[in-house]
């Protein structure tokens, strides 16, 4: 086993691989900004070392100091978590020339997936459905663009080969509108990701968001841990996952989890990933994979009862897989809500003090979270404080132990998204399960 991991993160996720660690008996490191010092986590770990000033800039984006940190503490891995590095490809890559395990895949693997053109066409070659599309990187050709766009029918989308999570895309409606939108996409893409490739897809009115959960031991085995629904979303920012994927069948999810496999095995694929599809009438759609651990995983973990950093750690220790796909038994239905420090209505963000704080328990209630009485919100991060998982047999039994969570959870001191999540649980489309990427934006528009 790995002897000693140096955590790159900050807050929930943070104070998730530490517990992984200790469970597995690995020596952690927590490496933390100067508006940090107090995280649970920085706490409660082996080693902690403050790594720069408040801004992520300064602290948890500051390679020199993450390698510097490593290096000091004799750490033998890095895990990156979420958000700031776990997707950069460059750091990847340093750690591992340094002599440390990055907990994730290779450097490589990142490079080809943060390429959404690239990404693509290697899941398409493996056999995992796309939508129809550019198949490539559009040109300045005016007219051969004219030409794909009315092969793939309007409405189509223009997005960024650099971009993902919603950033660089623009929907055209009609030919006369296409010319000006591919530009004004690239000129954007070239300034916000320092790439100005884009590329052409069938834009799907109406789908829904679901995804695919995987490991893979870069050994030639890969698993697939089902599926999560994701739809329940504001801005591109999820506030509600659940797994499964309401009316998604054994036989769809054999499907689309076997095509997940196949493709990990192909490109050689090592750690924890996820396949992100548009789900439309009944078809899967791939649109972009994410390389690192998500912010949802545990919906996944409540429903196959596998640990996914704990099957991060044992990848990056060079183990193989300690199971196979006949081993993952999909049963019952999770339900995570995010709780943000935001204010319900505004969105506005709202750190500062906590001042009250009960955190919900019972059975099927799972609390990820950092935060404690007393402990002050920092103003420089994201929103989001916590996780609050429920599980039950069914999603009626999830969504109502939900609803008894979300209102035995108090936090006073700050404003938090909790009325928004009861209005959600309460929701009568939500209640039957299903509700497309528009719903919640709608919803909110109408009140
Ligand atoms: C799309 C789409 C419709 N058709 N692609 C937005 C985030 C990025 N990951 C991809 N996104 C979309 N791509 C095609 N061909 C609609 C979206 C989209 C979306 C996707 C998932 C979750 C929420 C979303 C909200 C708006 C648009």
């Amino acid at each position: 086993m790995l002897d000693k991991v140096l955590i790159a993160n900050r807050g929930e996720i943070a104070l998730r691989i530490l517990r992984a660690c200790k469970e597995l008996g690995i020596k952690t490191v927590a490496v933390h900004s100067t508006a940090d010092r107090t995280l649970k986590h920085v706490l409660m770990a082996d080693e902690s070392i403050c790594i720069g000033g408040p801004s992520a800039t300064e602290s948890y984006l500051n390679v020199p100091a993450i390698i510097a940190a490593a290096e000091v503490t004799n750490s033998v891995a890095i895990h990156p978590g979420y958000g700031f590095l776990a997707e950069n490809a460059d750091f990847a890559e340093m750690v591992e020339k340094s002599g440390f395990v990055f907990i994730g895949p290779t450097a490589d693997t990142i490079r080809l997936m943060g390429d959404k053109v690239s990404a693509i066409n290697s899941m398409k070659k493996a056999g995992v459905p796309c939508v129809p599309g550019s198949d490539g990187p559009l040109t300045d050709d005016h007219d051969r663009n004219k030409v794909i766009a009315k092969r793939i029918g309007y409405p189509i989308i223009v997005k960024a080969a650099g971009g993902g999570g919603g950033r660089g895309m623009r929907v055209v409606r009609s030919e006369d509108e296409l010319i000006n939108a591919i530009q004004t996409t690239q000129t954007e893409a070239g300034s916000f990701f320092g790439n100005s490739m884009v590329y052409m897809e069938k834009f799907l009115e109406n789908p829904r968001h679901i995804e695919i959960q995987v490991l893979a031991d870069g050994q030639g085995n890969a698993i697939h841990l089902g599926e999560r629904d994701c739809s329940m979303q504001r801005r591109h920012q999820k506030v509600v996952e659940e797994a499964p994927a309401p009316g998604i069948t054994p036989a769809m999810r054999e499907k689309i989890g076997e095509r997940c496999c196949r493709a990990c095995v192909e490109i050689g694929y090592r750690g924890a990933g996820t396949f992100e599809f548009l789900y439309e009438n009944g078809e899967f759609y791939f649109i972009e994979m994410n390389t690192r651990i998500q912010v949802e995983h545990p919906v996944s973990e409540m429903i196959t009862g596998v640990d996914l950093i704990k099957e991060q750690l044992r990848i990056a220790a060079g183990q193989p897989l300690s199971m196979d796909q006949s081993q993952i038994k999909i049963s019952g239905h999770a339900i995570e809500c995010r709780i943000n420090a935001e204010d319900p209505e505004t969105f506005i963000p709202s750190p500062g003090k906590i001042t009250m704080f009960h955190s919900p328990g019972g059975l099927g209630v799972r609390w990820d979270s950092h935060i404690y009485a007393e402990y002050t919100v920092p103003p420089h991060y994201d929103s989001m404080i916590g996780k609050l998982i429920t599980y039950g047999e069914s999603r009626d039994v999830a969504i109502a132990r939900m609803r008894l969570a979300l209102d035995e959870l108090v936090l006073d001191g700050i404003k938090t998204n909790i009325p928004l999540q009861r209005r959600i649980m309460a929701d009568e489309n939500f209640r039957n399960g299903g509700t497309n990427i528009h719903y919640l934006e709608k919803k909110l528009g109408m009140q």
